[in-house]
């Protein structure tokens, strides 16, 4: 190469280089647990669900009733025979994948799962594993190769939804309780799983890189954690960069959100959102359009465009992901009412998706006026930027927003939908001048949502009130209280004596230990000025309570069983029951029915030393925990497998201890865990539980 060829090479390297450096770096600025296959899936942030099947043929009528959807084979009690004639009636002549992926793409929506077995246990793919699929119908076109292709072409991931419960396959078990004609004899549940995985691997080498599996139908008895992880790592053995939802185990827990230990990428919150977010976690609310994620005719309670997007808005505000459902008809469409507001979202994002994408939670809470979203902007030439995406629900007829409690430096002020129009006027009030007031222009820019871009220098600083953490409220000698740090250049200051802390209240330190009961108020200082909210707590010293003297113990807990259909836990002391046996452990009982029936374990636990605990159940459906007669934990009521716990001050020694739980429908589980001096978050230990000869 001659010298002035390779000078000119130099010019263009010192010209990319100087480009690429003052090209600002915008990320949504976290570096988050969990690896980098999630990115592509965070920066989404929102998809299409599709539930189609044999189940859109009836179309949600039966037997007179026209409100069914997916589930109809099993709520309305069809036979196997009668539900399999749909097989030759699947014709979806005006399927058109193209089209299907169009619509979620002009949606702004990045990706899509569609159930390629459901629950009735029909697959909409070319399985080698069962003639109950797509090509055993008079369509024998692969669905899910033409939706892949689809995809393909249209740079929309591709994800599968798959249903562990099968109501098709023989060696599925529980069967529904009102099948007569399907024995359970003979049904090997392990073949079951390596029917799936053979199926799993069809989806996972057929079709080409896939996004996201989706499974469901995890919560009955016969699933269980050890088999859920199995299955996550069999499936990431497949395709490693795939994503797996958490219905793949058992941890699902509140809102859907996976509980420590338990498999699963992400947590599914279904038919909500997550009151508060789920700061650092990663989620995604699934929701129909109506009330039924199967197509039904009748079914026209459609949810407004403009609560659509606000719904997107409030998800994108909490950090979460949106999976918005659509059911195609008999014919293969998306309903008319479905396309609508499809083309309605397509729009919106269309001029606001960059408040959505690649955002994280915003800093604000939930403000009376909206949401917010936020990026971090790496500039070139100065600090860190924060762009703040303000959704605007409610537009302020005064045209004053105000935004509580922000102390950053502003750079600018904007609205989305106008960026080449002018800067809007920000201004400052509030005894600190921790409010921003942005004047807004009389009429909002859009119907459903507006937002208004504000640019701030550094990391959102923000009034919220600090956080007291403490292991309990309740102490026997002393507590350890910390704050938990998150704002930059601030001093704590706490009182103890119920009293408001000022500038020349004491520091809060590492921890503030405290010896005698007392309400901590904390409060964030900056020059000596509060710049924030107080945050109180009151801390309760108490007696560690008596152990009980037992003459005679054996190992184990006497476990009593009945049987009975209920909502909540029974009063046991009113009734007999069935049989009791002893047990040594909380998991599988031996019981008669797989639904309907309760236990009550009964006995004592050995306390190794004083001091409070805080025990745990993790139950499906309702439970609750005694220590004597003191309820310590009450998670009672019908519910998938969720947690709960109570705290109480324990003597050494031995104490009556009670644990009860019913199960209903659905998922059986029942954990019993404790955390307490010396003691880290564990299942409760079985060689402290004894019993009365
Ligand atoms: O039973 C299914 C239901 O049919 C639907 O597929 C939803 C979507 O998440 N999942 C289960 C209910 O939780």
């Amino acid at each position: 190469m001659s010298v002035r060829c390779l000078a000119w090479v130099m010019v263009c390297l010192m010209a990319m280089l100087a480009w690429g450096c003052a090209a600002d770096k915008v990320s949504d600025g976290e570096t988050r647990p969990g690896d980098a296959r999630l990115e592509w899936w965070r920066e989404a942030r929102f998809g299409m669900f599709i539930h189609w099947g044999l189940y859109a043929i009836p179309a949600g009528e039966w037997g007179g009733r026209k409100d069914y959807g997916e589930w109809i084979r099993s709520s309305a009690q069809i036979p196997e025979a009668e539900y399999d004639r749909f097989v030759d009636q699947f014709n979806p002549t005006k399927f058109d994948a193209g089209r299907i992926v169009q619509a979620a793409k002009q949606a702004g929506m990045k990706y899509i799962v569609i159930t390629t077995k459901h629950h009735d246990g029909f697959c909409l793919f070319d399985s080698a594993h069962t003639e109950f699929d797509v090509m055993s119908t008079p369509f024998k076109r692969d669905i899910m190769k033409e939706l892949a292709e689809a995809c393909r072409r249209e740079g929309i991931r591709l994800g599968w939804y798959y249903s562990i419960m099968d109501w098709k396959h023989p060696d599925y078990l529980p069967r529904r309780d009102w099948e007569r004609d399907r024995p359970k004899e003979g049904a090997d549940f392990d073949r079951y799983v390596r029917y799936m995985k053979a199926q799993l691997a069809e989806l996972l080498t057929k079709y080409g890189e896939i996004g996201v599996l989706w499974f469901d139908g995890q919560w009955e008895g016969t699933w269980d954690h050890a088999r859920g992880k199995d299955m996550y790592a069999y499936v990431r053995g497949l395709q490693p960069r795939i994503i797996v939802n958490n219905r793949v185990d058992k941890g699902g827990g509140e809102f859907g959100i996976t509980r420590e230990g338990y498999m699963g990428d992400f947590g599914t919150p279904e038919q909500e959102i997550p009151p508060m977010g789920l700061p650092d976690v990663d989620w995604e609310t699934c929701m129909t359009m109506n009330d039924h994620w199967g197509y039904c005719r009748a079914d026209q309670n459609w949810k407004s465009a403009t609560d659509l997007i606000r719904k997107l808005s409030d998800i994108a505000s909490k950090g979460g992901n949106f999976l918005l459902n659509v059911g195609p008809t008999a014919e293969g469409e998306i309903p008319a009412a479905s396309l609508a507001r499809l083309r309605e979202i397509g729009a919106w994002m269309e001029r606001h998706g960059e408040a959505i994408y690649g955002t994280r939670a915003g800093p604000l809470g939930l403000p009376k006026w909206g949401r917010s979203t936020r990026k971090v902007v790496d500039k070139t030439d100065g600090p860190p930027m924060t762009r703040l995406y303000l959704h605007v629900w409610e537009w302020p007829r005064n045209g004053r927003l105000v935004v509580e409690g922000l102390y950053n430096e502003v750079l600018g002020a904007s609205l989305l939908s106008w960026p080449d129009g002018p800067s809007l006027n920000v201004s400052r009030e509030g005894s600190g001048g921790e409010n921003l007031v942005i004047a807004l222009p009389p009429a909002a820019p859009d119907e459903h949502v507006s937002v208004v871009v504000l640019d701030v220098v550094g990391k959102p600083d923000v009034a919220h009130a600090p956080e007291l953490e403490a292991f309990a409220d309740i102490f026997v000698e002393t507590v350890d209280v910390k704050v938990k740090a998150g704002r930059e250049n601030v001093e704590y200051r706490y009182t103890l004596d119920g009293s408001e802390p000022t500038a020349r209240s004491p520091l809060v330190g590492k921890v503030v230990k405290i010896g005698d009961s007392a309400t901590m108020k904390v409060k964030a200082f900056r020059g000596g000025k509060a710049v924030s909210p107080t945050a109180s707590r009151a801390f309760t010293k108490v007696a560690c309570r008596p152990g009980v003297n037992i003459f005679a113990a054996e190992p184990g807990l006497k476990a009593d069983y009945y049987e009975g259909d209920w909502d909540r836990l029974p009063d046991f002391e009113t009734m007999e029951p069935k049989r009791t046996s002893v047990a040594t452990s909380f998991a599988r009982q031996p019981r008669d029915v797989d639904d309907k029936y309760a236990f009550r374990f009964r006995g004592y636990i050995n306390i190794p030393k004083d001091g409070v605990y805080r025990f745990f159940t993790n139950s499906d459906d309702g439970s609750r925990l005694w220590i004597g007669e003191q309820l310590v934990v009450d998670n009672d009521g019908l519910h998938s497998a969720s947690e709960k716990s109570g705290v109480i001050a324990l003597a050494a020694g031995t104490h009556f201890f009670t644990v009860a739980m019913f199960e209903k429908s659905g998922g059986d589980e029942l954990q019993v865990m404790w955390e307490g001096p010396g003691i880290r978050k564990e299942e409760v230990p079985w060689a402290v539980f004894v019993r009365d000869p």
